[in-house]
């Protein structure tokens, strides 16, 4: 069966394709014929995630899952969080790395969590499913790895940064993995009665 994975950033697409079980594919936003940026305006991470999931359904017509994810640093009052792709404004990952340690000079809190919201926009419902990956900012960015952040943030009990570790390293403990396992068991079971 295939699925619409409503996302424009294909390192999401990368991470999540190889979770998927024999027999289930991807369908991208350009396979739909869509290549527009999908609307962003809600005040939270689980609002944006809602927002681009029915936003496909309802324009492009296919039953389809969005993510909307961030990285949360309570020490600086949650940021970036929902603003995490575009917190230096120049939506440049770089960028937003160095607006964030230059935020956190002086700060010894340094813990942080990514988090992930998967929306599923089947026929007529509406579900939500979310993961955390917690850990911490490091001082100085670190790896080639991954995306994003990535390089400055070190999950829990490990020593090595997101960006540091094989990508089934990070797939194995990711915020996005975490909530991609629930949203699959929704999928399989969708598929299990061909309500789609
Ligand atoms: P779509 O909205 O098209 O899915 P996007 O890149 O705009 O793609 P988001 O609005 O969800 O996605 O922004 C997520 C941002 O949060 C992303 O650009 C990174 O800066 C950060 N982020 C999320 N997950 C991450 C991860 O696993 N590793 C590093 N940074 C991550």
């Amino acid at each position: 069966m295939k699925w619409v994975f409503a996302t424009g950033n294909k390192h999401k697409v990368q991470e999540i394709r190889p979770l998927l079980p024999d027999g289930m594919e991807l369908l991208s936003l350009r396979d739909i014929g869509c290549d527009e940026d999908l609307p962003e305006t809600g005040s939270t991470i689980a609002a944006n995630s809602l927002e681009k999931a029915v936003y496909v359904r309802e324009k492009y017509g296919y039953p389809c899952f969005a993510e909307d994810s961030g990285l949360v640093v309570p020490a600086i009052d949650g940021e970036p969080g929902v603003y995490s792709a575009r917190y230096a404004g120049t939506g440049d990952a770089g960028d937003n790395i160095i607006k964030l340690l230059a935020r956190m000079r002086g700060v010894d809190d340094r813990r942080a969590y990514f988090v992930t919201v998967f929306t599923l926009a089947g026929d007529g419902s509406l579900e939500q499913f979310e993961g955390r990956a917690d850990g911490e900012i490091t001082l100085i960015p670190a790896g080639e790895g991954g995306f994003g952040y990535d390089p400055v943030f070190r999950p829990k009990g490990h020593d090595r940064t997101f960006a540091e570790m094989l990508p089934d390293e990070k797939r194995e403990i990711s915020h996005r993995s975490k909530a991609f396992a629930q949203l699959l068991i929704r999928l399989k079971s969708f598929e299990n009665s061909n309500k789609l």
